[in-house]
């Protein structure tokens, strides 16, 4: 039975029983996005500003052979500092890991869909994974394009990174039918800048604007979710041109080493924190706090729709 392999958190719980606004997080951030100890704070903080906006944090995991929908501080607190012993975990490895009860820190594509068996809607991360600079002959495309196509949970982001093809990734989302909502801006957001090259599809000023897409997306019965792109507060945005050169830096170290599949991300993540000598660290905390107020506000917005 599916439910045996489900553990919610007392608090998860218990917003579920009262019809409380949930918002999901995911733990692949924790585990390989940013360094220890950065990475516990930054989760813990999430889930404070999630509460201080009226919802309830879901934080999820795979743990002990249990899919783990909200978790203790000293679970965050494992992922966090035994990073080096959790699998990063998409779509593909779930099984596997509950399984041999492997821990698994979710990337976005597992934890949308573990969110969504909890019939969580809003998911509030950093960045989503997306086609990868080079895809047409690497074929790196990642596993979150496929479940925002398949799984109706709207994922609150700082838009896209590029180390992606921001084009080719635009580009995928449309062919699978995927909404882009650009959060207060017609330009898509590029993660640690407010703006990029591309445009995003639909510009929305307000959550409650944005619950009522997501309550008429589902009630029309379309599969999959949304991408809201949220710019990063202007203070803590990095200049183009002194991110650009890191990440094309850290793209030619990356091919040098010959790294690739999933290591690819948490790679260049890393490489570009030490490139930018913290800075885009600082960038990547700041932003991915604003997008968990923004998420809380979408969750609340919804549950007054009755979703
Ligand atoms: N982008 C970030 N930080 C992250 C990730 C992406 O700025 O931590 C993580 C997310 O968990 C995302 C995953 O789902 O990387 C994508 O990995 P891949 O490119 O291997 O699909
Ligand atoms: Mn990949």
């Amino acid at each position: 039975m599916l439910n045996d392999y489900i553990e919610l958190s007392k608090e998860v719980s218990k917003a579920k029983a009262y019809n409380l606004p949930i918002v999901a997080l995911e733990s692949t951030i924790i585990s390989h996005g940013m360094p220890y100890p950065e990475n516990v704070k930054t989760a813990l903080e999430c889930e404070r500003i999630v509460r201080e906006n009226g919802a309830v944090p879901a934080t999820i995991a795979i743990l002990n052979g249990k899919l783990k929908i909200g978790l203790s501080e000293s679970e965050i607190d494992f992922l966090g500092k035994e990073a080096t012993k959790i699998q990063k975990t998409s779509r593909r490895d779930i099984a596997y890991n509950i399984t041999n009860k492997i821990n698994g820190a979710t990337t976005v594509s597992a934890t949308m869909y573990i969110a969504s068996l909890a019939n969580i809607h809003v998911f509030a991360t950093g960045g989503i994974g997306g086609v990868h600079r080079g895809a047409e002959t690497t074929m790196d495309i990642s596993a979150d394009l496929e479940e925002l196509a398949e799984t109706p949970v709207t994922v609150i982001s700082a838009g896209a990174k590029s180390i992606l093809d921001i084009g080719l990734t635009l580009e995928y989302l449309e062919t699978k039918g995927v909404p882009v909502i650009g959060y207060g801006t017609k330009s898509l957001p590029a993660f640690y800048s407010r703006e990029s090259d591309f445009e995003v599809n639909f510009k929305i000023d307000f959550p409650d604007e944005i619950a009522k897409l997501i309550k008429t997306k589902l009630e029309l019965n379309l599969r999959g979710g949304m991408l809201v792109a949220n710019p990063i507060p202007k203070e803590y945005s990095m200049p183009k041109e002194v991110i650009n050169k890191a990440i094309d830096e850290a793209l030619v170290e990356m091919d040098k080493l010959g790294i690739k599949g999933k290591e690819a991300t948490p790679y260049l993540l890393g490489k570009i924190v030490e490139l930018t000598k913290g800075k885009s660290l600082e960038s990547n905390i700041k932003l991915v706090y604003n997008n968990c107020e923004l998420a809380a506000q979408i969750a609340t917005e919804l549950k007054k729709l009755g979703v």
